[in-house]
């Protein structure tokens, strides 16, 4: 077992997104693409000799041979010891528990997150640092510049390393610890919440769905709530992790969770239903008949977090991205707490959850967690649904109508232009940054524009800047439309459009929001002309 180099050229396109580097299945199989990568991570981060990484991934197509491929180069550039997960196996806010707990040099993980999976869809790979979350762009940046100049990789000839069962083996001179995925993540589960009230709510017929989509949060849902908590068996469906997820698309909105959707507005609908994503960090929550948008569902989550054993104290503070509608900012205010709006990407708050400014996280894009990893967390988020539930003994329905009676409510809606050609979709939006100061003072179907600008970003830790984050337009109604296109996709562009509007009369709550939306939805046409610029007559993807 000798560790070769191999020489290699530079490959173009393996720039990190918001959230590590993704790209269609068939490109990570291609020639050297899945090793340039893997050796620029860990030329980027000073090497990896004597060091010990946490692997695991969603388990979609290409995770295993994958797997075996960063063991190899692992074990040829030196590193001490890696954890990975049985068969491959870790849900990203397990793995960020992993190199937590672990106190390790950081992880990679392996999934395209909610995207889809198989030979002809996505993949995708992400190193987290020491801290569990995934790099900042200072860490990316050196990993990019690596990619430009990568000339060899180095990787072990070996067979593959058997990782059906937990233990401890050598591969070369680097150690190799088969961890359970599930058991520490559940131990963790049980130190936050309230398991016992939790129990009692469940025992006293409160029925729950969970739909897995089948992706990686199966086997930890069933383990938690009903093995645990003792949810009725079968309350977890589609709870069996698939290569191509069941040949869905394992992002938890009300488009692709449809089948939960129809279960909870049903006559015979359970008490509360959630669904959770392709690695486990997501999460969509719906009551009987209702559905709680991300944003309202971090501001409801921020009011109640006192009832949790873990943040029993309170919350040192907030944070929110950028798009993600205002209502935790009024949690926040009636709380004399900060608030912090970040950009997208989860990597944005670790600086804050690090240095203790922020106890919980939340983004539109249905991402929600707290200070116990540093990933957006889906069955966490579930657990302190339940937790709340279980201490207050209201219908999600209630505390939602409590919440906008108290707070106001912020009417929220995403539109999802998907696999724009990339040109037009840089043309719309280099058009409007150009026009974004003479918008001050202008009306749109009957909206007047207070202010336009493009947001950046000063990390009030480390003091660095991120620029060109999203152009945001504000109403004096207190509406708001942001413009950014996603650093998520692998094909094209995806124009996101997200909308918001304020009510906060209780008198005057609707019940659509695309109802209430509609004078912004509008608007936010004529200001950008999206029809008319992209060829589009609707989105394809409504949350
Ligand atoms: C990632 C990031 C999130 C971000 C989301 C959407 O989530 O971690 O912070 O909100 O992508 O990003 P974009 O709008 O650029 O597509 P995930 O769950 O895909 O890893």
């Amino acid at each position: 077992m000798e560790p070769i180099t191999v020489e290699t050229k530079p490959i173009q396109g393996q720039k990190p997104g918001t959230s590590g580097l993704r790209k269609k299945t068939r490109v990570f199989k291609e020639s050297h693409f899945l090793e340039n990568y893997v050796q620029s991570i860990f030329d980027g981060i000073g090497g990896i000799e004597g060091k010990t990484l946490v692997l695991g991934g969603d388990g979609r197509h290409f995770n295993d041979r994958a797997a075996q491929v960063i063991l190899r180069m692992a074990a040829a550039n030196g590193a001490r010891r890696v954890i990975v997960g049985q068969e491959a196996l870790l849900s990203t806010p397990a793995a960020s528990h992993l190199i937590r707990k672990r106190g390790t040099d950081g992880g990679l993980i392996l999934s395209a997150s909610h995207n889809p999976g198989g030979p002809d869809a996505d993949f995708g790979l992400k190193y987290n640092t020491p801290n569990g979350g995934p790099a900042p762009e200072s860490v990316t940046d050196k990993i990019y510049a690596a990619t430009q100049g990568l000339t060899r990789y180095r990787i072990l000839e070996a067979q593959d390393v058997d990782l059906t069962s937990p233990g401890l083996q050598h591969l070369g001179d680097m150690e190799i610890e088969v961890v359970d995925p599930v058991a520490d993540y559940a131990m963790l589960m049980e130190e936050i919440f309230d398991f016992d009230a939790i129990r009692g709510l469940l025992s006293d017929g409160f029925r729950l769905r969970f739909d897995a989509m089948h992706a990686v949060t199966g086997p930890y849902a069933v383990e938690i709530l009903e093995n645990r908590l003792g949810a009725a068996s079968g309350s977890v469906v589609n709870a069996t992790p698939s290569p191509d997820f069941g040949g869905g698309h394992p992002d938890p909105n009300p488009i692709w969770a449809r089948d939960l959707v129809a279960a909870m507005m049903s006559d015979d609908a359970p008490d509360f239903g959630a669904a959770s994503d392709g690695d486990g960090d997501r999460n969509m929550i719906m009551g009987r008949g209702v559905y709680v948008t991300p944003s309202d569902s971090l501001a409801l989550l921020a009011a109640h977090a006192h009832l949790a054993p873990a943040y029993k104290d309170g919350l040192k503070g907030v944070a929110r991205s950028m798009p993600t509608s205002g209502a935790v900012d009024r949690v926040a205010r009636s709380k004399g707490i900060d608030c912090y709006e970040t950009p997208t990407g989860w990597k944005f708050f670790g600086n804050l959850l690090d240095a203790g400014r922020a106890t919980l996280c939340g983004e539109e894009s249905a991402g929600t967690g707290s200070d116990h990893v540093r990933e957006k967390d889906g069955l966490w988020a579930v657990l302190l649904w339940l937790n709340i539930l279980a201490a207050t003994r209201k219908s999600v329905a209630e505390l939602l109508r409590e919440h906008w009676t108290e707070h106001g409510r912020n009417y929220y809606s995403r539109h999802d232009y998907e696999d724009v050609e990339s040109d037009k979709a840089n043309a719309l939006i280099d058009g409007l940054r150009g026009k974004l100061s003479q918008l001050p003072g202008q009306s749109f179907a009957g909206l007047t524009v207070e202010g336009a600008d493009e947001f950046s970003y000063d990390d009030p830790v480390d003091g660095s800047r991120a620029s060109a984050q999203g152009l945001r337009i504000s109403f004096t109604g207190g509406e708001r439309v942001v413009f950014r296109l996603s650093g998520t996709g692998t094909a094209g562009a995806t124009l996101r459009v997200y909308l918001e509007a304020l009510e906060i009369d209780p008198d005057k709550l609707a019940e659509d929001p695309q109802e209430a939306l509609a004078p912004v939805i509008a608007a936010a046409d004529e200001i950008a002309g999206i029809r008319a610029q992209t060829g589009r007559d609707a989105p394809d993807v409504i949350t």
